[in-house]
């Protein structure tokens, strides 16, 4: 409704490719399996979307290869560059949610990871109640 759009209205967009691993859910350490995601901020929320070359051959129909993969809820959520014993790739983000879910975040091209880490770090302090 209006309020939700009002509330919104303010929150920052971005969409790009980027390659990504979830490590963690709910707290529980799980195994990584890097792939890359056209991902998606809109809202506070970031979404991963499946790559589509993950996806079963057969039906090629473009619309049905839009299928998200993670929704993660930035509100109370944190980002930071993740430590060398996190990943051996270059330039990987880590991000954490209220919820105990992990996930790693990477581009080797060091300009295009950065706007992503600035853009998701501001949509956090916007979303935190001051
Ligand atoms: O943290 P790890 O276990 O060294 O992560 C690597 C593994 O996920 C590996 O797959 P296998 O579990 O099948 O060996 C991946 O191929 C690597 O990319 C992972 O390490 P990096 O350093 O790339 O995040």
């Amino acid at each position: 409704g209006f309020k939700q759009q009002h509330v919104h209205a303010h929150l920052l967009e971005k969409a790009g490719i980027l390659n990504k691993t979830k490590v963690a859910d709910l707290g529980k350490k799980i195994r990584k399996n890097w792939s890359q995601s056209w991902t998606v901020l809109h809202g506070g929320i970031l979404t991963f979307y499946k790559d589509p070359k993950s996806n079963p051959a057969g039906n090629s129909n473009k619309a049905s290869q839009i299928v998200p993969e993670y929704t993660v809820d930035l509100r109370g959520s944190s980002i930071q560059w993740a430590t060398k014993d996190k990943s051996s790739k270059k330039h990987v983000l880590e991000l954490k949610t209220r919820q105990g879910c992990e996930y790693l975040m990477q581009y080797d091209t060091e300009s295009i990871i950065s706007d992503w880490f600035k853009v998701v770090q501001d949509t956090i302090q916007q979303l935190t109640p001051q």
